[in-house]
């Protein structure tokens, strides 16, 4: 435990000049809750203040673990008394610089609200702690019988709560939905310091309006996940991979929607060939086939019965017939489904390396080869020498945009320099009716950006509800807006 003694912006309430001492800060929230609750460790403080993105300084004053709902809600209590931010804590693998703690604020971090429950076999659902990490959570699904399809490369770290606040998507989205498809309740402490539940487990509930639905998704600006209620469901049948080399981008779709009518998707996702040779030069990973293809698509279906194999295969002939497949390998194992998937999984953490620049934007799915080829066509004019690297959750309309930083570029020019060909980019996607963000959130790094997917009265709106549930603006200032 340390605490210097400096004085320390309120950052609830920038612009106001209020100092408090950081001293007392600490100390403070060590009555709220107790000396073993709180930390101001340096390391700590360091990986606490940061997520993913890495691009900000990580600065926040000290770190909290509750152990209860009371307990946030007391440290809510005295936030809005001394005005001071809090900013809520998951398992941080988040990309858009939502957890970041960058301005003095204190973290609440959920790790020690890990509670998993026995899974309710006549309900279907399992109850836990927002600190519960998502993998667990299938772990025990699984043991049961059962299955929790919200399913990504940060599983074996990333926190439900986080996941429900940024309704998550990943992987198997065209099959089964984000997130918000599998809150069937909530335990919600509010900005004002409610402790509420929300929809609690039920089925059918229309009794007016559902906060729940407000919750998820609300990036820590109206308050935070406690505990949530998730349904689950059978798990698929014996699931076959299979990955496509496509001949170009308009080809994807026809092939998508070719093999969607051969057999329901449990996932189709893409990448580009420079994705493929990276993963292939930095996680060791191998080729699917020898040709190489401009860009290549990965399937998953169910394997019902032998007919299910037979008609995706006539599916695929017919696309090669065309030209639209130029090779193609399908998995005859679980671990060869496995070793498939790692070309996909293994390129956002391949890219760290690179210092990446991320967009994740999304049209509608049909409109895709045409956001991909104006996006693409702005990024190469503004800087045709610098590495792009294209993957995503094609099947749901939503493309991982990654753009490289050269070695011999200061990362602040490199990231200013991306900034500017943003703009564009986001031009480009509001003529498109597209998102600036599709699953990754706001945060702070697309707050500036915003309104080139909301309309100015739904920012307005937005506003007003954050108004109700956090009156006095101690919940994660700068995310989400880029002003109080
Ligand atoms: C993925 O789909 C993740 O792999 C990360 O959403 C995307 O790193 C990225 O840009
Ligand atoms: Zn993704």
């Amino acid at each position: 435990m340390g605490g210097a003694d400096d004085n320390i912006t309120d950052s609830a309430s920038k612009g106001s000049c209020v100092t408090i001492s950081s001293t007392n800060v600490v100390a403070e929230l060590i009555d709220v809750l107790s000396p073993e609750q709180v930390t101001t460790d340096p390391s700590m403080l360091a990986s606490y203040g940061q997520d993913w993105t890495r691009f900000a300084s990580p600065a926040p004053t000290a770190i909290v673990f509750p152990r209860s709902s009371t307990e946030i809600a007391a440290i809510v209590h005295h936030a809005r008394n001394r005005k001071l931010a809090l900013v809520p804590s998951g398992g941080r693998t988040g990309l858009s610089g939502g957890a970041v703690a960058a301005n003095g604020e204190v973290v609440v971090s959920l790790d020690k609200m890990n509670t998993v429950s026995d899974v309710n076999l006549i309900d279907r659902t399992i109850t836990v702690g927002a600190g519960a990490i998502t993998q667990q959570i299938q772990e025990a699904a699984s043991a049961a019988g059962l299955f929790y399809p919200v399913d990504f490369a940060s599983s074996g770290s990333s926190q439900i709560g986080g996941n429900i606040a940024t309704n998550a998507g990943g992987i198997n989205v065209i099959r089964y939905g984000m997130t918000r498809e599998w809150v069937a309740g909530l335990t919600v402490v509010t900005g004002a310091g409610d402790i509420i539940e929300l929809n609690k487990g039920l089925v059918k509930n229309n009794t007016g309006l559902d906060f729940r639905h407000l919750f998820i998704g609300s990036e820590g600006i109206l308050g935070f996940i406690v505990e949530a209620t998730l349904k689950l469901c059978a798990p698929p049948k014996d699931p076959i991979v299979m990955v496509l080399g496509l001949s170009d981008m308009s080809a994807i779709m026809a092939v998508l929607e070719r093999i969607q009518s051969a057999t329901p998707l449990l996932a189709y996702e893409f990448f580009s060939e420079l994705a493929v040779t990276k993963v292939v030069e930095h996680a060791g990973v191998a080729r699917p086939f020898a040709t190489v293809t401009p860009f290549y698509a990965l399937i998953e279906f169910e394997r019902n019965d032998e007919q299910t194999e037979v008609d995706v295969f006539e599916a695929v002939e017919n696309c090669m017939e065309r030209g639209w497949v130029k090779d193609a390998v399908m998995s005859q194992s679980v671990a060869q489904a496995r070793a498939l998937w790692r070309l996909r999984e293994d390129i956002s953490e391949t890219l760290t390396q690179w210092t990446p620049y991320k967009n994740d934007i999304s049209s509608t799915v049909s409109k895709v080869p045409i956001l991909l080829a104006s996006v693409d066509a702005v990024v190469h004019e503004r800087y045709p020498d610098w590495e792009v690297v294209w993957y995503g959750h094609i099947g749901d309309g939503n493309l991982h945009l990654n753009i490289l930083k050269p070695e011999n570029l200061d990362i602040a020019e490199f990231k200013a320099r991306c900034n500017t060909v943003s703009i564009d980019i986001f031009e480009a996607i509001q003529t498109l009716g597209g998102s600036v963000s599709a699953e990754h959130g706001v945060g702070t790094l697309k707050a500036p950006y915003l309104a080139y997917t909301k309309s100015e009265s739904e920012i307005a709106a937005m506003r007003a509800v954050k108004a109700i549930f956090d009156p006095d603006g101690v919940l994660n200032p700068g995310k989400v807006f880029t002003t109080p």
